[in-house]
């Protein structure tokens, strides 16, 4: 089965990092279904609904780790397996498509507002990464007239982070971009932290950019506010039913000139691209929906996927055999 070479193309600038950021991912996502689906020749409804899991299959393989990614294509298949004929099947999915990215912004706009309310006037925030949620937030507030500060750590090895300053600079907030091993250093001067997130797990922890656990611990210690900003189309339901969320690991060429990895040919390095913040070390998840604890993430997992779950749970199958008896008649 061949997928439309301009499907092909979004799954590249995925994968190269060119289109980046969890909710930016997702929205391409999205808008490459609806191009695939724009695309399809045929006319068999078997035939488009094979051809669409194929491109389905090909956008979540480019990054692991956000799941943001994975529930908008997921949204849009989920649509178009309704459909009764071939051209109903377009029709749904480019309605889909639309609406996701729509909804995927609009949510946006509404954490900034929701969030803003959390930052006060002569608040000092700090950002990690470049997260349009958390920028949102901190953009908000200062259009709002709070006269506010901000950090933005340099993000390592990609530095994201340079494009946070300029977004910041950008909309007027006085912004300093530091190293990212000067977060503790500069913590006591931080009234609050702000950061997005890839993936949302059932118990309230945060995957997001490598580094913001060692922020999450750098704020406990200090007694700084930590907040997340995310779309609840980044809370993974398959946390709920135990997997775990893969780490991406990306390439040494990311940490060190190419020229120092020819002259070191036994040095071995490691790359991964996010880590986790267990829920203790946050504050509130700020989502379109309303600021939450981080243990309440299963609730919203159960509102939006409860059905999925259920159906899930019950393919779940015990060897009785094997299984040890939880009490005994002894
Ligand atoms: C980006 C990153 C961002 C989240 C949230 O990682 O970790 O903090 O994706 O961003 P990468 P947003 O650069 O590796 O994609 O709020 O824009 O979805």
């Amino acid at each position: 089965m061949k997928a439309s070479p301009k499907v092909l193309k979004i799954a590249q600038l995925i994968r190269d990092m060119r289109v980046r950021g969890a909710g930016r991912i997702a929205r391409a996502a999205a808008y490459a279904m609806k191009v695939a689906a724009l695309e399809y020749q045929g006319s068999s409804l078997d035939d488009y609904l094979t051809y669409m899991r194929h491109s389905a299959q090909i956008l979540t393989s480019t990054r692991p780790t956000a799941v943001s990614l994975h529930n908008a294509v997921r949204y849009v298949m989920n649509k178009v397996r309704r459909a009764s004929s071939c051209e109903e099947g377009v029709e749904i999915a480019v309605k889909a498509a639309d609406n996701f990215i729509d909804s995927s912004l609009n949510a946006v706009r509404i954490i900034g507002e929701i969030g803003s309310r959390l930052i006060e006037d002569g608040d000092t925030v700090l950002t990690h990464c470049n997260s349009s949620a958390a920028l949102s937030i901190i953009k908000t507030a200062y259009r709002k007239g709070k006269n506010i500060v901000a950090y933005a750590t340099e993000t390592r090895p990609k530095f994201q982070g340079l494009l946070s300053y300029r977004e910041l600079v950008d909309a007027g907030v006085p912004t300093t971009l530091i190293p990212d091993s000067a977060v503790r250093y500069f913590i006591r001067d931080v009234d609050k932290v702000v950061v997005g997130a890839d993936t949302v797990t059932a118990n309230g922890a945060v995957v997001n950019k490598i580094g913001t656990s060692l922020i999450a611990l750098a704020a406990y210690e200090a007694g700084v506010k930590l907040y997340v900003a995310t779309e609840t189309y980044k809370f993974s339901p398959a946390t709920i039913l135990g997997e775990l969320v893969e780490i991406e690991e990306r390439g040494a060429e990311e940490v060190l000139p190419t020229y120092t990895l020819l002259k070191l040919t036994n040095l071995k390095v490691r790359n991964p691209a996010f880590d986790v913040t267990p829920p203790e070390y946050i504050d509130a998840i700020i989502t379109e929906r309303g600021i939450i604890p981080p243990k309440a993430a299963a609730l919203i997992l159960l509102e939006d996927y409860g059905t999925e779950v259920a159906e899930e749970l019950t393919k779940v199958t015990i060897d009785l055999e094997e299984s040890t008896p939880l009490y005994s008649t002894d």
